[in-house]
């Protein structure tokens, strides 16, 4: 813990810890809606136009301040998400659970992400989202995590969590989790 840390934990603050997580997921996921539902509200309401260029917003939980890099999902920008992964201290994984078609392609494409050399090795957490939870067949996070294979991840912490871009209060349990293992990451291991 840095000196202005120790400072502002005497003082009785909570220490506040920055965060980028990199926001990702297969093109039409739902990954700016579900980022624009975390801002204030937006009378304007349209849905978001297709992206090109990442889009970086920030938001915070539980003592952290996160700033999300939300790039595109759509194939041919896929490769360009190894861009992001060094800098990333969280990862958000967007799927849209109604679509059963393409969850073979989800499940490939964050397999990639977590065998990648940036991202291996590093307990970086990972919050699943089973988005479009509004939509009709969208499968529940338990099942979802069968189709996605995430038994099989255990280097690092990861949870799912059934979201809407239409109903934000959906949103708010998979961000607290992820602030909370954010800020277990950022505290120090105390002798015993
Ligand atoms: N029913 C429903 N529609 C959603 C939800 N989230 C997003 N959508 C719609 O799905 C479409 C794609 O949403 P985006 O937020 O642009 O998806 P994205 O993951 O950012 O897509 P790319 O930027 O192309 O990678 C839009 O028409 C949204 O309005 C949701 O929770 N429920
Ligand atoms: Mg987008």
């Amino acid at each position: 813990m840095g000196l202005m840390d120790a400072i502002s934990s005497w003082l009785g603050g909570r220490t506040r810890v920055s965060a980028p997580v990199l926001v990702l997921g297969l093109d039409r996921a739902g990954k700016t809606s579900l980022l624009r539902a975390l801002r204030p509200p937006d009378p304007a309401g349209a849905p978001p136009p297709a992206q090109l260029q990442p889009n970086v917003e920030h938001f915070q939980s539980g003592g952290v301040s996160f700033s999300a890099w939300d790039v595109s999902g759509a194939a041919r920008a896929r490769a360009l998400w190894e861009r992001h992964y060094r800098r990333a201290q969280a990862v958000i994984f967007v799927v849209d659970a109604a679509d059963h078609l393409r969850l073979v392609v989800a499940r490939e494409e964050l397999e990639l992400v977590l065998a990648h050399p940036d991202m291996s090795g590093r307990r970086i957490p990972l919050l699943v989202l089973a988005n479009k939870s509004d939509a009709a067949g969208a499968l529940p996070p338990d099942r979802l995590a069968v189709a996605l294979c995430l038994e099989r991840v255990q280097d690092r912490p990861w949870h799912v969590c059934a979201t809407s871009a239409r109903d934000t209060n959906s949103i708010h349990d998979g961000i607290s989790w992820l602030a909370r293992q954010v800020r277990e990451m950022h505290t120090p291991a105390r002798d015993h």
